[in-house]
């Protein structure tokens, strides 16, 4: 006879569950790349802010180990541990092994986390080789373990501690048979969190790095919350008023918070959160927000006869917006995500409370800071004589421009197939890299576009000295999807747009420059993952018939140090891509077989906004700070 078995049905719906998330991870997590692999983070983190935001937790502690594994620590009530009715086991099993089981423990608190993450907690647990759960409640410590989503061991009590000493500490080893990436970046794990404590005001969130000797630490906690945000943002540029001026409305359960400062830049720099989502395709907070503003700040001209110096015309929007930093924030307790990456909130109630919110509060704060209302106003007609005075030049570019618009610009090698999905353009420096790589290529489905050094820094210049570049217009036809406003991506001609610039100073200037202009007027073509730079290694080090190429000078010490015994065969220092034969330029940055190619997206707008302003703006102390701190950082392509 057969032992009774204690596999109930609760025992089988979780183990199907789990089953479910290992074999499609994308559907739970969105990908197994490095953006799925921080997800994980962000999911145990999130529930830590949910505790926040009910008001149990002030302080989360990220820690990354050596052996690959990353712990999340908060001192909020701790996951419960009674018993789980419908399933006979304790609440903390059943939320780390049940999907989905998180909501359905009501927390009256009103939870915050959802849309793109708010998997729960049993996702990252399914997908890591193994997973610790720790929980201080009712004076005890509880322990369980886990591997591949499966309980291995009882949840335990294993000590006494304070009755009042709170919280959970989860620790989990991603599982290598699912992700293609095992390392956690410590910056964009960083650039996150600093963005979650400014977005949760009073929340301390640590993030530790046990991995290597020199262990880096970083601590965020901001009473200001998105004041501070924007202040941040604002720290390389010349803003027009001291004051960052704050909102905040609550309106049938949504509530709002609006922090901005005008600068005296020329890029709008507005980002729009939704429950602690970075909601890069807009939605209605941000439509809200952008009416109402146009309205209030057209209203004060009007009514302070302001308006003369351009004809009694109303401001428009992008008027009001050129050199603004905003920070939009609301909470919702039932988010809906719409659009392609499901970052564009649609909840259409949100709009007027986020319009309502902004007209009452501006309205109010330009009564009784009448210096800023100006300060705002006159920059905004300068803005919109310029637009004028654009709208001009463009015409006559457009016209020029029509007459060109049937030929490709001379200096590029076209490649033979017209299928974007096969076909690759490659950006190269300087015309004797160009000479190169087109005899290098495969013409089947390779093209070159070679580029004079440096081009225009777009982040200085109006759109209507960007397109009088010859290299910008270059670029902009190749590409064939057009800018701005008028991009298209149907019209994209080639699917990787490769930057193929030196692994030196200048290669990396460049590189900056042409995705600062990628940035700025063709942002879906990095949104959409389109835009690529090579990586050429920086020295081929030969020993005993192997060959290893060193990406950085630490890679060719511990190259010559561990695989050559200290006494390599032969070191060949690359210098730039100009002055390697087409074979080795072939073998090292163009064959897919060998070449590193990295794909450069966009993980964080906001980080890479100011990180654009830094490098390409106007102030040299951060600039200089910024370089500082980046000289040793090979992983630029973070942005
Ligand atoms: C379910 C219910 C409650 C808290 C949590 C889950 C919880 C989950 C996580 C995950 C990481 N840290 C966490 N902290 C709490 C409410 C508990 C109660 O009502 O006491």
């Amino acid at each position: 006879m057969v032992a009774e078995s204690n596999y109930g049905a609760g025992q089988i719906q979780v183990l199907e569950g789990l089953e479910a998330v290992r074999k499609r991870p994308a559907m739970y997590i969105g990908s197994t790349d490095g953006r799925g692999l921080h997800h994980l983070v962000y999911e145990v983190v999130d529930n830590a802010i949910d505790e926040a935001l009910a008001g149990h937790c002030s302080h989360i502690e990220v820690e990354l180990h050596d052996d690959g594994s990353v712990s999340v620590r908060d001192d909020g009530r701790g996951i419960p541990v009674d018993t789980h009715e419908e399933y006979d086991r304790p609440a903390v099993e059943v939320i780390l092994t049940v999907l989905h089981a998180g909501g359905k423990f009501d927390k009256e608190s009103y939870q915050v986390s959802g849309g793109l993450h708010g998997v729960g907690v049993s996702v990252v647990n399914a997908l890591s080789e193994w997973l610790t759960v720790e929980v201080d409640r009712n004076g005890k410590r509880y322990e369980q373990r886990f591997e591949r989503g499966e309980p291995v061991t009882e949840l335990e009590t294993v000590t006494d501690v304070p009755e009042d000493q709170t919280g959970t500490r989860i620790q989990f080893k991603p599982d290598t048979d699912i992700f293609e990436v095992e390392k956690f970046s410590f910056s964009t794990l960083e650039s996150r969190l600093r963005e979650l404590a400014f977005l949760n005001s009073g929340v301390r969130i640590s993030l530790i790095d046990d991995r290597d000797p020199d262990a880096d630490t970083a601590t965020f906690e901001y009473e200001g919350g998105i004041r501070e945000f924007v202040e941040y943002l604002n720290e390389t540029r010349t803003p027009l008023h001291g004051d960052v001026i704050y909102l905040e409305d609550e309106s049938a359960g949504v509530q709002v918070e609006i922090a901005m400062q005008a600068t005296e830049d020329l890029q709008s720099s507005t980002h729009a959160f939704a429950n602690n989502i970075n909601t890069r395709e807009g939605g209605t907070h941000l439509t809200g927000f952008k009416t109402a503003l146009t309205r209030v700040v057209n209203g004060y001209a009007k009514d302070h006869d302001l308006l003369k110096a351009i004809d009694g015309e109303n401001l428009k929007g992008e008027d009001i917006r050129e050199g603004l930093t905003a920070v939009i924030s609301v909470k919702h307790p039932d988010p809906q995500f719409e659009g392609q990456t499901k970052t564009k909130l649609g909840n259409s109630d949100v709009r007027g409370v986020v319009e309502s919110a902004l007209h009452d509060g501006l309205n109010t704060y330009f009564e009784e800071h009448p210096d800023t209302a100006e300060a705002i106003i006159s920059k905004a007609i300068e803005a919109a004589k310029a637009r004028k005075a654009a709208q001009k030049a463009e015409e006559l570019t457009r016209r020029k421009s029509a007459l060109e618009s049937t030929s490709l610009p001379g200096k590029l090698a076209d490649c033979q197939t017209k299928e974007p999905e096969d076909s690759e353009l490659f950006i190269v420096e300087g015309d004797s890299a160009g000479g190169s790589t087109k005899q290098a290529r495969d013409r089947k489905f390779q093209a070159v576009l070679p580029i004079r050094g440096k081009i225009l820094n777009v982040e200085k210049h109006r759109l209507d000295r960007i397109l009088e570049n010859e290299e910008i217009r270059a670029m902009i036809r190749a590409i064939g999807t057009g800018i701005g406003e008028e991009f298209d991506i149907d019209e994209l001609r080639y699917g990787r747009v490769i930057l193929a610039t030196d692994a030196d100073v200048d290669g990396a200037h460049i590189r900056t420059l042409l995705l600062t202009f990628f940035y700025r007027h063709m942002r879906p073509l990095l949104e959409n993952g389109h835009v690529y730079a090579i990586k050429p290694p920086l020295y081929r080090i030969r020993y005993r018939g192997e060959t290893y190429d060193a990406m950085t000078e630490a890679d060719r010490e511990r190259i010559v140090e561990e695989e050559c015994n200290g006494n390599p065969t032969q070191i060949q220092r690359f210098k730039g891509l100009g002055e390697m034969n087409p074979e080795q330029l072939w073998e090292s940055a163009m064959n897919p077989e060998n070449r590193i190619l990295k794909r450069i997206t966009i993980e964080d707008a906001a980080e890479a906004d100011r990180m654009f302003s830094v490098l390409m703006g106007d102030a040299v102390g951060p600039r200089k700070q910024f370089i500082k701190e980046h000289a040793t950082d090979a992983e630029w392509v973070d942005i």
